[in-house]
């Protein structure tokens, strides 16, 4: 029996993670093909090893037969299936319903998010924009005062000294309605 792996590059492909992760998680060996995706062969590539033209894909050849798993999540069940001992589902039951409904959920849905927040782990973003001197000018102001803006300790003294004029207000909506700053 031998597992083989294939995944897209490793700083773009959540999907090719998903099923790396529970690959590695059973502590099963297996052999690893990576993919380079966004080349003008990366189709072509994939095809060679998915029928559905999409990676992550799992190979499994026990004999003369192989198996072909061309989903992350069909991987993950498959591998949890192979291998009780590793538990990649919790053992109780009502857990385990509520791992799956969040795995599916995660699976089938969140289209928009992933489409704007999609996995760059390479991407090098532009210095962060200045805070604004406002912003500078209270969190100077919180510094002297020996207190850190959001700290539990200021959020405490802030609602305990609600009535009075204290200038570390929480901005919390349920805060900010009492508070004497808002
Ligand atoms: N539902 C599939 C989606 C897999 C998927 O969309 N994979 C992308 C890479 S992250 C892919 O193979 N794209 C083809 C390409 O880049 O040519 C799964 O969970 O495995």
């Amino acid at each position: 029996m031998g597992y083989t792996l294939v995944i897209g590059t490793r700083n773009w492909s959540s999907w090719s993670l998903r099923a790396w992760l529970a690959m590695r998680a059973t502590g099963a060996p297996f052999a690893e093909v990576l993919i380079a995706l966004r080349r003008p062969g990366s189709a072509a590539l994939i095809e060679q090893y998915s029928p559905s033209a999409r990676i992550p894909v799992l190979r499994v050849a026990e004999g003369a037969a192989e198996t072909v798993v061309f989903d992350s999540l069909a991987i993950c069940e498959t591998l949890a299936e192979r291998h009780p001992e590793a538990a990649l589902w919790p053992h109780d039951e009502a857990a385990r319903a509520l791992a799956r409904s969040y795995a599916a959920e995660m699976h089938s849905g969140f289209l928009a998010l992933r489409e704007a927040l999609s996995m760059d782990f390479a991407r090098t973003l532009p210095p962060r924009r200045p805070l604004d001197a406002g912003v500078q000018h209270r969190s100077r102001a919180f510094r002297r005062r020996g207190a850190r803006p959001w700290s539990a300790s200021a959020r405490a003294r802030a609602s305990s000294s609600a009535g009075s004029r204290s200038p570390i207000a929480c901005m919390r909506p349920s805060c900010r309605a009492s508070s004497p700053t808002a």
